[in-house]
């Protein structure tokens, strides 16, 4: 298959890139960013590249960030995936289209809603959420319009690479900081959420699989289908840096708005491609210890 990225250069792009050459996919990305919003270099691209699918991932990603800056992330989520969606039309109007979406569509689920699927309500609680919301609406017109559009909404996926920006590179970097100076504790956000966590490489795989088995116009969740707590994620680095050093919450990095837990039902994904994780979540931490501190954990214990 003859494959098209956006957000090609960001922390999914960049895996999804790795699992194409290793599934034999052609990749027809241009080396250097299209800018989404830029309709007539999209088209331009498009026309050259003559994808068969086009795995639209570009995106304003940081939920935080959003809170500071909606308009921007309006304007590069939804205009931005609307662009893209009419530059396919004109360009490659055969092309299978995967919107990556994101669970926080579904806000602050209860307990007895989880797992959750693809028909729980949506209820999105932040600027970045209502983004997605609204990407997913546009995906559906298209769709509807005769358009090979998929959409696929991941819950949280962590691996290496990731912006030090979200949790867990973000603890990581924090131990390993505090290992190098000597100090004695960290400060943390609210690690009392708990948060269906999945390895980054299982989620491009479900991509890949969606863009091959799964059908236009429908959604499908990507979720392990556990739930795990931060805290628990917190004390297994902990383990694999810096044993004995403490965690000291600080109530400024609690995020307002917080969902105190996620959990995916991922069956339809399941039932349509056959997906399951392969990555369990200890070998995905060090990875992501191994990535930022290349060597830190002896080879036998990766
Ligand atoms: O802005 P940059 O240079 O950091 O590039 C980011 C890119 N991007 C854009 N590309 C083209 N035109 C734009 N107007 C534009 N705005 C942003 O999207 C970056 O390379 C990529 C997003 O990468 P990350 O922030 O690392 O997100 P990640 O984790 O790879 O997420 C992929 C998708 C997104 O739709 C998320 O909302 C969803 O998965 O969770």
């Amino acid at each position: 298959m003859r494959a098209f990225l956006t957000g090609a250069h960001g922390f999914v792009g960049r895996h999804l890139a790795t699992h194409l050459a290793e599934s034999g996919d052609r990749n027809v990305t241009p080396s250097t960013r299209v800018d989404i919003t830029d309709s007539a270099a999209l088209s331009d691209a498009l026309q050259l590249a003559v994808p068969d699918v086009v795995y639209h991932l570009a995106a304003r990603s940081s939920v935080a960030a959003s809170l500071q800056d909606a308009s921007a992330v309006t304007r590069t989520n939804v205009v931005g995936t609307q662009l893209v969606l009419e530059a396919v039309r004109r360009a490659a109007p055969e092309a299978t289209v995967i919107v990556v979406s994101s669970s926080e569509v579904y806000g602050a689920v209860e307990g007895r809603d989880q797992p959750t699927s693809e028909h729980h309500r949506t209820a999105p609680r932040n600027p970045y959420a209502s983004s997605k919301l609204e990407v997913e609406r546009v995906a559906h017109e298209a769709a509807r319009a005769g358009q090979r559009v998929i959409i696929a909404r991941p819950f949280t996926h962590v691996g290496p690479g990731q912006s030090t920006s979200f949790v867990v590179p973000a603890l990581t970097r924090r131990l390993l900081d505090a290992k190098d100076a000597g100090d004695v504790s960290i400060v943390v956000g609210n690690l009392a959420a708990r948060r269906d966590l999945s390895d980054v490489r299982d989620v491009v795989r479900a991509y890949r699989l969606l863009a091959l088995l799964g059908v236009p116009g429908e959604t499908y969740n990507v979720a392990s289908g556990h739930d795990v707590a931060l805290q628990d994620v917190a004390n297994e680095l902990r383990e694999l840096v810096y044993p004995g050093c403490s965690f000291e919450v600080d109530p400024s990095l609690l995020r307002p708005l917080d969902i105190p837990s996620t959990r995916g039902d991922a069956t339809k994904l399941h039932e349509a491609t056959g997906w399951e994780p392969h990555f369990d979540l200890g070998r995905t931490l060090r990875d992501v210890v191994h990535f930022l501190a290349p060597g830190s954990i002896p080879d036998e214990r990766r």
